[in-house]
């Protein structure tokens, strides 16, 4: 049994606070110390391996601060989520000048989640952190395997940064670590943007049998289409997990990031994906990652990311709650 290494939820968000007439989402995701629960937000604030632009790190405390602008209750299909138990368990303990200890940190965290049975919501970070967050995940279920959905610009399926650990490299390292459990014939990138990657990559998705949907092909299918067919992959996994870099969205939605994106997917298509994918029933979880708070624009990306995790726990509400 792994040991979650966490610090606990410190941020305190006071405005919109004991609304008496909605139930604002700070206040559905504050904690009682309790790991009976169905979800748990995390954050991951680690950027030591970003290679363009840092920041990410704030991320976590700047989509807490987002919360309050949103309520647990959907006007499309009048469904109250109270009922699903979630909560912001706090940020997996981060050292941003040791990232061993970091990436350990996060992994015993997120295999603690597992072996408990909870869904996890997960928020970097650079993209790095994708790998120690999915590698938990395996150990913590040994023998299962697990499908990806990966909303991102790039493959990140480089081999290393000049021999070193960077943001572009995690989903190789998955595949390669964990060749019975990360199914890439049940993997699908989506997003991946023309003039941003290079035919090596997209060869070793071929080689792995990833499918790769790119922005213009998504644009021409629509996201319902393209979303059916990567959830259709995903059903051939245990597990399934959706990883979202925020350069895979057009900057106009989501402009705080490190490698911003003017030929990026539409933000609400990318959260309506994430609700379908959370109702299917081998989910176990998410993450967003490479969102820069010094470089978003009146709180946009924050924003932007607060309503995914928002359309993420709509997924598993529909699903829990009929
Ligand atoms: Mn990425």
């Amino acid at each position: 049994m792994a040991e979650a290494k966490l610090v606990k939820p410190g941020i305190v968000v006071n405005w919109l606070k004991g609304d008496p007439i909605e139930n604002r989402a700070n206040q559905w995701l504050e904690w009682d110390g309790s790991w009976d629960l169905d979800a748990a937000w995390l954050g991951v604030p680690f950027d030591g391996a970003g290679t363009v632009r840092s920041g990410s790190r704030h991320a976590p405390d700047a989509v807490r601060g987002a919360f309050p602008w949103y309520t647990s209750y959907t006007t499309s299909d009048r469904m109250v989520m109270d009922d699903l138990k979630v909560a912001d368990i706090g940020d997996v303990h981060c050292i941003v000048t040791d990232m061993k200890t970091s990436y350990d940190n996060i992994s015993a965290t997120t295999q603690f989640l597992r072996e408990k049975g909870i869904a996890m919501a997960t928020l970097g970070g650079d993209n790095s952190v994708s790998y120690p967050i999915m590698r938990g995940l395996c150990r913590g279920a040994p023998g299962k395997t697990l499908a990806i959905i990966h909303f991102d610009a790039h493959h990140d399926f480089r081999e290393s940064h000049y021999g070193a650990m960077s943001s572009g490299v995690p989903y190789r390292l998955l595949l390669e670590e964990f060749p019975d459990q990360v199914k890439g014939e049940c993997m699908t990138q989506i997003g991946i943007s023309d003039f941003c990657n290079n035919p090596t990559l997209h060869a070793y998705a071929d080689k792995k049998g990833v499918e790769v949907i790119s922005n213009v092909e998504t644009w021409e299918r629509g996201i319902r289409d393209v979303m059916n067919t990567a959830l259709e992959r995903a059903r051939g996994a245990d597990m399934l997990f959706v990883s979202i870099d925020v350069d895979g969205i057009d900057q106009a939605w989501a402009p705080g990031t490190a490698a911003p994106n003017p030929f990026g997917l539409d933000g609400r298509d990318v959260a309506m994906a994430v609700r379908w994918a959370a109702q299917e029933a081998n989910c176990v979880g998410m993450d967003i990652t490479e969102l820069s708070p010094p470089t978003d624009h009146q709180g946009m990306t924050a924003n932007w990311a607060a309503i995914v995790y928002m359309n993420f726990f709509c997924g598993l509400a529909k699903r829990k709650l009929g």
